[in-house]
């Protein structure tokens, strides 16, 4: 091909991509539909953010990018610790996954559950839309996917069938399902209860059953799975780990999408990210808490820590923040640590 002609070429194919223009040219590579996986279906705000993120690029694309939601990790087989591997090799197209989940692959992700970092709704904001969450993506990238937005499954409340759990003490010998990921190992063993890795999928029967006594899961996860229904009688507020959630898309599938449909799909994934938060924070920031009323109207006794007992599950975890902080990386917990006590409250 002649230089001219060759340039020519390259003017109207770079013309093309940039308007996104003819579909049928720019779509050859596109799939009739995506895979997004999920942890929990829309009952829960996290399985609502999949289907409002769905919908958006749906409409956004004009129907070219079709979704379809797989709860319950049923991609691969409930095993939510191997997901981020899955999507890296494109077993999942897309995902809205926890922190926790990832961290096994990704070890900052377990940023965010050092017991006790985030004392509350502004802390986590102050990471995940400050410098914290930038470099959090970078590191994502360069694992692999392409990180889109953030979302946000909540804080985790303490509950069991046993007894109310105010002190350490209170804890010692109670089975806590936790998931697959090290560090709550570390936590539960620190606090002196008995720590038991399962996923969410092998959870609700062992709660059942009495297999395992106690769990830590947000309250909007407690209230969609009706905890209340499996003898998980006793809650307490002691607001230890926050697991916010990333949307995610595999590179390969990112990389087929013209420039015009990426940026549909990543607005989209911004502005369900933002829409899904308030769903997850819905009854717990309004005076009040509502959320922990109704929770507290279907049996279950709430316990609430003052500042000093809370102080005292603070100082029993801290060896493990001490030893998981390294091995995340100091610079980037210092970080955390400087941006949350500097948060706008
Ligand atoms: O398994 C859990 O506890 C859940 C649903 O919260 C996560 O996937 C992290």
């Amino acid at each position: 091909m002649k230089l001219r002609s060759f340039l020519s070429t390259a003017v109207a194919a770079a013309t093309l991509l940039t308007l996104g223009l003819p579909p049928a040219q720019a779509q050859s590579s596109y799939k009739s539909e995506y895979r997004m996986s999920l942890v929990v279906g829309t009952a829960f705000p996290w399985g609502k953010g999949g289907e409002i993120w769905a919908n958006k690029v749906k409409e956004k694309t004009n129907g070219r990018i079709n979704i379809k939601l797989y709860p319950g990790v049923s991609l691969i087989q409930g095993d939510q610790t191997r997901e981020f591997s899955a999507l890296r090799q494109g077993v999942i197209d897309m995902a809205i996954g926890s922190t926790i989940n990832w961290s096994p692959q990704v070890k900052q992700l377990n940023l965010f559950s050092l017991p006790f970092l985030m004392p509350d709704y502004a802390a986590i904001d102050a990471l995940t839309q400050g410098e914290v969450g930038k470099q959090i993506f970078t590191i994502l990238d360069k694992a692999g996917v392409v990180p889109l937005a953030w979302g946000e499954n909540g804080y985790r409340e303490l509950t069991n069938s046993k007894h109310a759990v105010k002190t350490p003490a209170d804890m010692k010998g109670l089975k806590i399902r936790i998931v697959g990921s090290p560090l709550f190992i570390d936590t539960f063993t620190a606090l002196g209860a008995n720590p038991t890795q399962m996923s969410w999928a092998d959870a609700q029967p062992a709660f059942a059953s009495g297999a395992v006594d106690g769990q830590e899961n947000p309250m909007s996860i407690f209230t969609a799975a009706k905890l209340q229904n499996v003898g998980q009688k006793y809650l307490t507020m002691w607001g230890y780990v926050a697991d916010p959630l990333v949307f995610v898309v595999n590179k390969e599938v990112w990389n087929s999408w013209t420039p015009e449909d990426r940026e549909h799909v990543r607005q989209a994934a911004i502005e369900a990210g933002k829409e899904e938060i308030a769903i997850a924070r819905k009854g717990m920031i309004e005076p009040g808490q509502p959320l922990l009323k109704e929770i507290e109207g279907m049996g279950v006794t709430v316990t609430h820590l003052s500042p000093q007992e809370r102080e005292q599950f603070v100082k029993i975890t801290r060896p493990v923040y001490t030893k998981w902080k390294s091995q995340i990386g100091t610079a980037l917990v210092n970080q955390a640590e400087k941006d949350i006590a500097a948060r706008k409250k």
